[in-house]
């Protein structure tokens, strides 16, 4: 018995041949439907965490994270504008930990080498040391960038002064502002990149109090979520330091 069919060569393929060929491709096709559904129930039954969000799909964000600040080069740099590039009339976004009464006067950075030796740094003294400006597009995730000037001590520069080179090989900075309320952590590279300020100008003025007056993070290759604004209290891990928005599910690099 001979069929009509005939395979891409041009030659005859028996139906025998075929029937073969319709088991084996419809045996894959339950094979793989059985993996895409056990893939699919692995997923939709797995915890949720306190974030909400799957430990797989976690898992995949960090794999991420992993690859990106491997990439990351820590002279990799932001592009500069002019002073003239700068917006007047900066926003003011976020005031978690802000509207906390504190003392001005008496405000010193706190610098905690590891417990029990603390430096206390004033905001004179930081001022002393020097200064660096920049102006650069502020991106927030909320969807807005803004042309801003600031000025200040380089993080690299501060913790040369500071003797501060055992801290400087942890792999994490912890910042929080005075009560606590919002805090941040950074990735040592990025905090070392030369762009990143300890900033207390902004517009070649003060820094005006909701913009973090005294003292406030700029790093220009993070998201504005990280730029914490009136620093308390510094601290040096190789443990992630705990952080706001990354409790709240955004990631935790923040990398631009
Ligand atoms: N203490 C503190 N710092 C903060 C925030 C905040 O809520 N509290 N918000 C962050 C966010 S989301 C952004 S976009 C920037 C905004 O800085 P700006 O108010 O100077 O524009 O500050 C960051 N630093
Ligand atoms: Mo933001």
């Amino acid at each position: 018995m001979s069929s009509n069919y005939f395979d891409k060569k041009g030659s005859e393929v028996s139906s025998k041949e075929i029937r073969r060929r319709t088991v084996v491709s419809f045996s894959v096709f339950i094979v793989l439907l059985g993996v895409g559904f056990f893939a699919w129930s692995k997923l939709y039954n797995q915890p949720q965490s306190a974030d909400n969000v799957q430990p797989f799909l976690r898992a995949s964000l960090q794999a991420n994270e992993r690859i990106f600040s491997r990439l990351y080069s820590a002279n990799k740099q932001t592009k500069s504008f002019k002073k003239t590039d700068a917006v007047a009339r900066v926003r003011v976004n976020g005031d978690v930990g802000m509207d906390t009464a504190f003392d001005y006067a008496k405000w010193k950075l706190k610098v905690v080498r590891k417990p029990g030796d603390t430096l206390f740094i004033s905001l004179a003294e930081i001022r002393a040391l020097p200064k660096t400006e920049i102006v650069f597009d502020f991106k927030c995730v909320e969807g807005w960038s803004q042309v801003t000037h600031w000025g200040g001590v380089r993080f690299d520069e501060f913790m040369k002064k500071y003797n501060l080179a055992p801290e400087e090989a942890m792999k994490y900075v912890g910042m929080v502002t005075p009560d606590g309320q919002y805090y941040v952590g950074v990735d040592m590279p990025s905090m070392l990149q030369p762009q990143t300020l300890l900033c207390y100008e902004m517009n070649g003025k003060p820094l005006p109090l909701d913009q973090g007056y005294p003292l406030r993070l700029i790093i220009p290759v993070k998201y504005g979520i990280k730029h914490l604004k009136r620093i308390g209290v510094m601290s040096f891990s190789n443990d992630k330091p705990k952080d706001y928005w990354a409790e709240q599910g955004y990631d935790y690099y923040a990398g631009l």
